[in-house]
């Protein structure tokens, strides 16, 4: 069995359904921008810092803007996402988390935050989990975004954890390949995830045990 010694969450999707908010506030500039964007293009931009969505929206509608309407528009969204998520509080962690982290903890199994959001300590401290972090890598730390292992290796790095012992929990495309390329055994948290080395429709229930007992390196 795999010997974890440390667990690095994303945050979005992850931990909180945060990417709701995000897809809601994207939603919103393009419309504004009257550019179509539909449920499939916020797959793409899950786990895609602000800067990388902004201008997969903006090659959608053939648009070419100066970078000054550009940090307008990127100002705007995280507006629109901080109204959204406003009122998030500890009853919104998915279920499932505390649990884990608690026998991570029981188990001196180091957690990290591995995430392409500028906002996720802000949003860890409304959802009163921030202490339980041994580490918080975020969009602020990193110059690459996933799939990018930057952030991933710089969790590992400040944890002095190896990335074949330390598990990453995803649920966007981008992280698990960020995750992969990085050398990490990674898990999906939801459907359509099936290149992570063991997936599942939500983490609630499971056993950290468990969950490395289902992890398969054959692909
Ligand atoms: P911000 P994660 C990502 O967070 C989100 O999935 C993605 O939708 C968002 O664009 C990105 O953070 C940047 O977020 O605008 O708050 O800096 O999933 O990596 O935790
Ligand atoms: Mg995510």
């Amino acid at each position: 069995m795999l010997n974890v010694k440390a667990c690095i969450f994303d945050l979005d999707g992850v931990i909180v359904d945060t990417a709701r908010h995000h897809f809601a506030a994207w939603q919103a500039l393009a419309n504004e921008l009257v550019i179509p964007f539909t449920e499939e293009d916020n797959e793409q931009l899950k786990g895609v810092s602000r800067v990388d969505s902004l201008e997969y929206i903006l090659r959608k509608g053939n648009l070419i803007l100066d970078s000054a309407t550009k940090l307008q528009l990127m100002d705007k969204k995280n507006a629109l996402y901080l109204g959204l998520a406003e009122s998030t509080t500890s009853v919104d962690v998915l279920d499932g988390i505390v649990p884990l982290m608690d026998e991570m903890a029981d188990s001196k199994i180091q957690i990290g935050l591995g995430s392409s959001s500028k906002n996720a300590r802000m949003i860890l401290k409304k959802l009163d989990l921030i202490h339980r972090f041994d580490t918080i890598v975020d969009g602020n730390n990193i110059t690459l975004s996933k799939p990018d292992p930057e952030v991933f290796l710089k969790a590992a790095k400040a944890m002095d954890v190896s990335p074949e012992h330390c598990l990453v929990f995803e649920d966007a495309q981008s992280g698990i390949e960020a995750a992969k390329t990085g050398g990490f055994p990674v898990v999906g948290v939801g459907s359509g995830l099936e290149t992570a080395h063991a997936s599942f429709e939500s983490l609630n229930g499971l056993s950290l045990e468990g969950i490395i007992g289902k992890l398969d390196f054959s692909q």
